[in-house]
């Protein structure tokens, strides 16, 4: 080869290395996918666009790199031309530098002051943290103020958090998968190690710093041994050390087990001085790699995870021999109060899972060490569309608290449903738990002061020794590789998660607001749009799923996802809602029931002992009534569970109209990604809506005063139609499916798999153009075809569809029954409707019904 050709190979090779590297970066997972997009503002000349760092430290660099790069957006299509500068330190650096303006002091290191100051006839803005980590926190402060209102605030800025444990959790597996994970893999694990490519990481840790997080548990509370194992600790110390400089520290959940799964020991006694030792020198290994680890997150005696109940040995033992070793490197120890006995006795009407937390944890009160903080989750029994507070959080005044909170949408639609989180949090952080009959917000618990004061009553003197840990609040995030949670609008409860634990007192709405301005448009109308969808999601997936304190009415042994309402029943796990022919709801009165109510304070337990104080809301929860029991505006139980759930199913029908409205307005991206979401959610929906009410029109044998329930005049039923290879098949449970039936595609007359089926109808309703809605269910493992002809002809572009979607479930089920419309089909009496599927693998084809409706009113039709 001639250098000439040499010249040119290597000049190609170079090209299309360049072009590989920039659609990597094109690809790579970053925090602009979320709301630190700095997207250009009208901003005023005075904004000064040259940073100043006054301090080296790491955070410090983080800060000034954020701004930096936060500035270069937001200014780009209004460059500023000025020498003004933002200074950017802790408060004595900015004291050093401004010795002429009065810097108040910041007591909390994490804490920032933002303002003004006037320099060499020039007006600088200034940053200065209590220590690095503040001037970081204040450094987003500044550009989030900045992306929203485009000036500073004419007076300083002072912040500081109100509680200092600001984590997230992640449930993943060493091998890469998370546990309720619904955005991909892993950004930690793959192959049992720490991945190579810790980028992910990085920007993660950057997203959450933007909004205050400073921890990050890495892996799954289940199955946790193998994480103290010291090629993995090794490991962990790469990626503790992608998150530090940002200031997010790094934590691990630990099994109890470990000194026997791991250490060889032939117990795991938290008493025994092997154990002790054992963990000591442990934990000195992770320091030595690790010297800012945060601590541990202990999942024990919980759904089959080892605990001191082995032993006969509390929680407060096995915490405070983690604690005990952690405490010399300022480590914590998160010991969930999610334990409870998941065999319980289902026909004894005094058992009840939701008493397990206080029952268990209220005796251990005053005997953790001050650096045990006990996690409990929000309700009392599991991330439920809505449960009453834990009564445990009034339970425990003398030990630190956290809240644990799911920014994973578990049981509230796996992130395929828009549900904005944040008003469920706002209740719980204001609810009011009355101890000691005086105001003891559940925020003020978690911040540590609302048991300062001694308050009568036999509560005991005023707590001490818990400061520095104070509480805090713990978001079980679950991001994973897919633009960090999959949905571009589930971004907003990760972000109101990091926001309402730095400031409890922020409303759902400010933060709505806050954030689609950073992630939407700053727009007026798409954010008046975007904000009055998020606030209305939380109240229609109640209202379509389980409402009135039923929970959510899903399958609670399977996915947790689609309807599944006697799933919860019959079973040891205590998610009960004792739905019968004569009424519904679960009695957990002192007076007649399990004697639940009786844990909170007086005051509370007083509302919920009642029947006719209990707030609606919550009634099943608390009560077993009748279906004709009437509800404080009258309406009775049975037709509040109709209406409701044709509400929040046109609701969410709404929604698909109402991002519709915004098309040309928003990113086309967003919008595409988007609205197949939306669209999704609103069919789903109606899978949600005819199960629930159908079950309980068969149970309680009440009509829908409204004639809907139980009647669809506009279906035509898959089973009723002439078939070809389609057989019937039972849908389980039968409320999934209309009429409990369907129609699969599986084997052929000699038992071989068939190539495709057909259903035919013929029409004899009224000529028109109708749009016609398909369920069909789309199962795992394979990408059925289906294809819509009127007498043998297409019936317009969407007439082909391919069931590609990626729902839970390997058999016919309402979490795979989706919803497709072929818009204004052309219809006269006499018409052959024909759908063909074609099968693929385990993916059957399968039918259940078709829906006209005229093509102008169709809720689905967007078209
Ligand atoms: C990590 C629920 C979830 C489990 C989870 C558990 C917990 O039961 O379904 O996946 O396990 O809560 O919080 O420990």
């Amino acid at each position: 080869m001639d250098s000439r050709s040499k010249h040119i190979r290597r000049a190609l090779l170079l090209a299309i290395t360049t072009i590989w590297i920039l659609s990597q970066n094109a690809r790579a997972q970053s925090a602009d996918q979320a709301w630190l997009k700095y997207a250009p503002i009208h901003a005023s000349s005075s904004i000064p666009s040259n940073v100043l760092p006054l301090g080296d430290s790491p955070l410090e660099q983080s800060a000034a790199q954020e701004l930096k790069r936060g500035l270069a957006g937001l200014l780009s299509e209004s460059p500023a031309h000025n020498s003004s500068v933002i200074a950017i330190g802790t408060v004595n650096e900015i004291r050093a530098a401004y010795p002429q303006i009065a810097i108040p002091d910041v007591p909390d290191p994490e804490g920032f002051v933002l303002t003004q100051a006037r320099k060499n006839n020039r007006i600088d803005w200034v940053i200065a943290g209590g220590r690095d980590r503040g001037a970081l926190y204040g450094a987003f402060a500044l550009l989030r103020i900045l992306s929203e209102s485009q000036k500073l605030p004419g007076s300083a800025v002072r912040s500081t958090p109100a509680m200092p444990i600001r984590w997230v959790d992640e449930w993943d597996n060493a091998d890469g998968s998370i546990e309720r994970g619904y955005a991909g893999r892993s950004i930690f694990f793959e192959g049992g190690k720490v991945r190579d490519d810790l980028k992910p990481v990085e920007e993660y840790a950057r997203l959450l710093a933007s909004v205050g997080i400073n921890g990050c548990n890495v892996n799954n509370v289940n199955n946790a041994a193998a994480f103290l194992e010291p090629q993995m600790l090794q490991n962990l110390a790469r990626a503790a050390g992608a998150m530090r400089p940002w200031g997010v520290r790094l934590a691990i959940s630990v099994d109890i087990a470990s000194p026997q799964k791991i250490g060889g020991l032939a117990t795991y006694d938290p008493l025994d001085p092997k154990v002790k030792a054992w963990w000591s020198a442990k934990i000195d290994e992770i320091y030595a790699l690790i010297p800012d680890f945060a601590g541990f997150t202990v999942k024990a005696d919980s759904e089959g995870q080892p605990g001191p109940a082995s032993y006969g040995r509390t929680p407060a033992d096995a915490a405070n021999t983690l604690a005990a070793a952690l405490a010399p490197h300022n480590g914590v120890v998160l010991y969930r109060a999610f334990v409870y006995n998941h065999h319980l006795d289902w026909t004894d009407p005094k058992a009840d899972r939701a008493r397990a937390a206080y029952d268990i944890f209220h005796p251990l009160d005053g005997k953790f060490l001050p650096n045990v903080i006990v996690q409990t989750k929000e309700g009392p029994i599991d991330f439920q569309v809505r449960e009453p507070v834990s009564p445990l959080f009034g339970g425990l005044t003398e030990t630190s608290q956290a809240l644990e909170l799911q920014i994973t949408q578990e049981y509230t639609g796996q992130q395929r449903h828009l549900v904005y989180l944040a008003p469920m949090w706002k209740e719980v952080l204001d609810f009011d738990m009355r101890v000691g009959d005086r105001s003891t917000p559940i925020k003020s618990i978690l911040a540590g002061t609302a048991f300062h004061q001694p308050i009568g009553g036999g509560l005991g003197p005023p707590r001490t020794g818990l400061r520095p840990w104070g509480g805090g609040m713990i978001g079980v995030a679950g991001v994973g590789r897919d633009a960090w949670l999959g949905s571009p609008l589930a971004l907003a409860n990760l972000y109101a998660f990091g926001r309402l634990a730095w400031d409890p007192n922020l409303t759902p709405e400010q933060i709505a607001e806050e954030w689609t301005r950073q992630s939407v448009s700053a727009d007026e109308a798409v954010v008046q749009k975007v904000d009055a969808m998020l606030m209305r999601s939380w109240p229609a997936y109640e209202n379509y799923t389980g409402p009135l304190g039923l929970q959510t009415l899903t399958d609670i042994t399977g996915t947790h996802y689609g309807p599944g309402i006697e799933g919860s029943e019959n079973n040891g796990w205590g998610q009960w809602h004792r739905a019968d022919r004569e009424g519904v709801g679960m009695d957990r009165t002192v007076a007649t029931g399990t004697g639940y109510a009786g844990q909170y304070p007086p005051e509370v337990a007083n509302i919920y002992e009642n029947v006719a104080t209990t707030p609606d809301d919550l009634l099943l929860f608390f009560h077993h009534v009748p279906y004709a029991y009437k509800l404080h505006d009258g309406k009775t139980v049975i037709q509040y569970l109709y209406d409701s759930h044709y509400e929040g199913a046109a609701t969410a029908a709404q929604f698909v109209r109402e991002w519709e409205s915004l098309k040309g307005r928003i990113d086309p991206a967003l919008y595409e990604n988007m609205l197949p979401r939306l669209e999704y959610q609103a069919g789903h929906a109606i899978v949600w809506r005819d199960a629930v009410v159908q079950y309980f029109l068969k149970l309680s044998g009440i009509p829908d005063e409204h004639g809907r329930a139980g009647n669809y005049p506009n279906r035509l039923e898959a089973e009723d139609a002439k078939l070809t290879g389609y057989q019937v098949v039972d849908i389980k449970p039968w409320e999934d499916a209309s009429r409990g039936k369907a129609i699969s595609c599986t084997q052929g007359p000699q038992g071989g798999a068939q190539r495709s089926c057909s259903t035919e109808w013929v029409y004899n309703g009224a000529a028109g153009n109708y749009d016609i809605a398909i369920q069909y269910f789309d199962l795992q493992g394979g990408v059925a075809k289906f294809t819509l002809t009127v007498n043998g002809q297409s019936a317009g572009p969407e007439a082909n569809w391919s069931a590609d979607a990626s729902l839970p479930n390997r058999h016919l089920h309402g979490d795979n029954s989706t919803r497709h419309i072929v818009p204004n089909v052309e219809l006269k009496p006499g018409d052959a409707i024909r759908i063909e599927g074609i099968p693929d693998g385990p993916d059957s084809a399968a039918l259940d019904y078709i829906e006209l409706s005229p093509a102008t009113n169709s809720p689905l039709n967007s078209h």
